[in-house]
Order: structure tokens, then C-alpha cells, then sequence
């Protein structure tokens, strides 16, 4: 295959705190040429961008970091993540948010696609499964250009607790979450594993039902912690990871969320499943039988997305 050896350019937009881990993370893996950071509040892409610049010497990263409120900055951009919008606030329902949430991203998605009509999508703002497809709506793109952020970090939170219980590398651990990114999400046993041994035969069902869920609320227990704000570093590499993937074509097989029709039985909606992310986008879902326990589960999943989906009014 012929070797694309263009320069390529990232944009981010939101400079917020999983923006800006977004933009450390792109800069450590040298994943793009141009790395842009936009957010609404002019100064502050504009600082981060500058404080992250002068990583640069120290951490050996050759290419340019731009801070802006201008989306001409982020003309022809081969990726563009989408951080932008607002988080709960204490007496905001999750339909209020949705809908500020997707005004926001309705006003983002249509200046972005004026400078970048090529660009690979990647949305990571709240309730996902909602925004990826106001951002798939207002753009008009082929559904391989867009996607959303979710099933890389919930799997990343699934396997990093599977081996904190066998006390393993975490890098041996293979382990998938299906589904919608919230409570009904699906971690999926049966194909958890590690170094090849399923993990079905190292736990006991109570270890195992405890990662489950402990991975279902792993957002929450965060939360908890912080008081204010939510994670930011490991849904910043998260991003990174499957942008990294369409920019340099890797082919990795990553669960995202991806606009079905017909895969696993579902039409119409964004769904966390496993697809292999190139420099097309979401270039190939990898579908396969489900057991009838999870078929059932990944179905509550579905009614839980289209709930969402109906509430953006698109
Ligand atoms: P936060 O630190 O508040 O950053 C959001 C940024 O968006 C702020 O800097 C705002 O100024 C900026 N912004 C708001 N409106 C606009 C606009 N119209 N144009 C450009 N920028 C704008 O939040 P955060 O970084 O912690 O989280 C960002 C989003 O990601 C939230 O919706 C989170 O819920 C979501 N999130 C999703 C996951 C998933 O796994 C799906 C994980 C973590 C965070």
C-alpha cells in the first residue's frame, strides 16, 4: 500500500479538561503535524495551546500547537474531536443537558464541516450516544466519518479492574463493553480474557459481577471523588487512541459507538460495537452472534439510545 505521507492535522474542540488531556496525549504520541485546540472562551485554548508548546523541547514533539476561537484554524483538519459543551450542574436533569448539550454541538458540528468537509469525527461530549448523532444529522456525512467515544474507555475501566483482580499486566487483559455508554452498557463476559484464558475459569461469578458493575458506574465513582468534574485523563487518551488509529491508519479493532443499520439486529441509532477504525473512518463493523442473555441486555441498550436520540428532536 502506498504510504500517505501528507501532513495531517488535528483539531479539538472544547479546551476544557478532557479537551486539553486530548491535546497532551495527541502531542506525547506525535499523532499529528498540526494540533489545534478551540474552545468558545477565546483566551483559554490560546494559553493551554502556548503552555502546552513549550513542552515541545522537553518532550521532543516537532509540530505545531495552535490555541484559537477561529474554526478557520482548523481548515482541511483530517480529525476533529468534539469536547465542547456543558456538564451537569447540581438541578440540571439529564434532558436539561441534552439539550443545551445539543444546541451546542448542532452550532460546533456546523462550523466545523464548513472548513474541514474530509474530517473524521470523533465525539466524546455527553449523553454520547445522543450528540454522535446530532453530530452525524447536522453534518450530512457518510456515517463512516462519524463516531463517538465511549466503548475505548469504558473497556479500558473493565480491564484495567479484571486485572487488578489477578493481579496481571493490564495490557493482557482483552476484555469488550458493548452498547450504550450509562447503565445498561454491556461489558461482555463470556469473551473477557486474559493472556488467552478466559477469566470465567480465574473468578469467581461474585468477583466478576462486582468488575461488571464497578465498570457500568466507573464514570460515577469518579464523580464521587472529584465533587466537581468528571474523568478528563483516561477519556483524553481514550480520543487520542482512535484518532490516532484514523490518522495513521492503523486498522485497530476499537469499540465505538457506530451508526448501525442492520448490525446486531439495529437500525437507525449510534451503538458501542466493535469496528475497525482506518483512514476512512469507521471502515468495518465486526459483527457476530450474540448469546440470547446478551442479545437481551445489548436491547436495553438500544431502547436506553433511542430515548436519547428522540429527545435531540432530530
Ligand atoms: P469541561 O471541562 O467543562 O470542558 C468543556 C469545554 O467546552 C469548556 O472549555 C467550554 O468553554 C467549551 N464549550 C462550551 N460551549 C462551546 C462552544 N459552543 N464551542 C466551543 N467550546 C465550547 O468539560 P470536560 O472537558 O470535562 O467534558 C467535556 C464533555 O465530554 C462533557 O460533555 C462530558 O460529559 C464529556 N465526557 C464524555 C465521556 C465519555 O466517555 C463519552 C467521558 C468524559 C467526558
Amino acid at each position: 500500500m502506498k504510504k500517505d505521507n501528507r501532513k495531517k492535522r488535528l483539531s479539538i474542540i472544547g479546551a476544557g479538561a478532557v479537551g486539553t488531556a486530548a491535546a497532551q496525549w495527541a502531542v506525547c504520541r506525535s499523532i499529528a503535524d498540526t494540533i489545534v485546540l478551540l474552545d468558545v472562551v477565546a483566551g483559554l485554548p490560546r494559553g493551554k495551546a502556548l503552555d502546552l508548546f513549550q513542552t515541545s523541547p522537553l518532550y521532543g514533539y516537532a509540530g505545531n500547537i495552535v490555541g484559537t476561537d477561529d474554526y478557520a484554524d482548523t481548515a482541511q483538519s483530517d480529525v476533529i474531536i468534539i469536547t465542547a459543551g456543558l456538564a451537569r450542574k447540581p438541578g440540571m436533569s439529564r434532558d436539561d443537558l441534552l439539550e443545551k448539550n445539543v444546541r451546542i454541538i448542532r452550532e460546533v458540528t456546523e462550523k466545523i464541516v464548513k472548513y474541514s468537509p474530509d474530517a473524521c469525527l470523533v465525539v466524546v461530549t455527553n449523553p454520547i450516544d445522543a450528540m454522535v448523532y446530532t453530530v452525524f444529522k447536522v453534518s450530512g456525512f457518510p456515517k463512516q466519518q462519524v463516531v463517538g467515544m465511549a466503548g475505548v474507555l469504558d473497556s479500558a475501566r473493565y480491564r484495567t479492574f479484571i486485572a487488578q483482580a489477578l493481579a496481571v499486566a493490564p495490557s493482557d487483559v482483552t476484555a469488550l463493553v458493548m452498547g450504550v455508554h450509562g447503565d445498561h452498557m454491556l461489558p461482555l463476559v463470556r469473551l473477557a480474557s486474559v493472556g488467552g484464558v478466559p477469566i470465567e475459569g480465574l473468578l469467581s461469578k461474585d468477583e466478576i459481577e462486582n468488575i461488571v458493575r464497578r465498570t457500568q458506574h466507573g464514570g460515577a465513582e469518579i464523580v464521587q471523588h472529584l465533587k466537581t468534574g468528571s474523568a478528563f485523563s483516561a477519556p483524553g487518551l481514550a480520543a487520542v487512541e482512535m484518532a490516532q488509529s484514523i490518522l495513521k491508519d492503523e486498522k485497530r479493532v476499537l469499540p465505538c459507538a457506530a451508526y448501525l443499520e442492520g448490525e446486531f439486529g439495529v437500525s437507525g441509532v449510534f451503538l458501542g460495537v466493535p469496528v475497525v477504525l482506518g483512514r476512512n473512518g469507521v471502515e468495518r463493523i465486526l459483527e457476530f452472534s450474540l448469546a440470547p442473555n446478551e442479545q437481551e441486555a445489548l436491547q436495553k441498550s438500544v431502547e436506553a439510545v433511542k430515548k436519547q436520540v428522540a429527545a435531540t428532536g432530530l
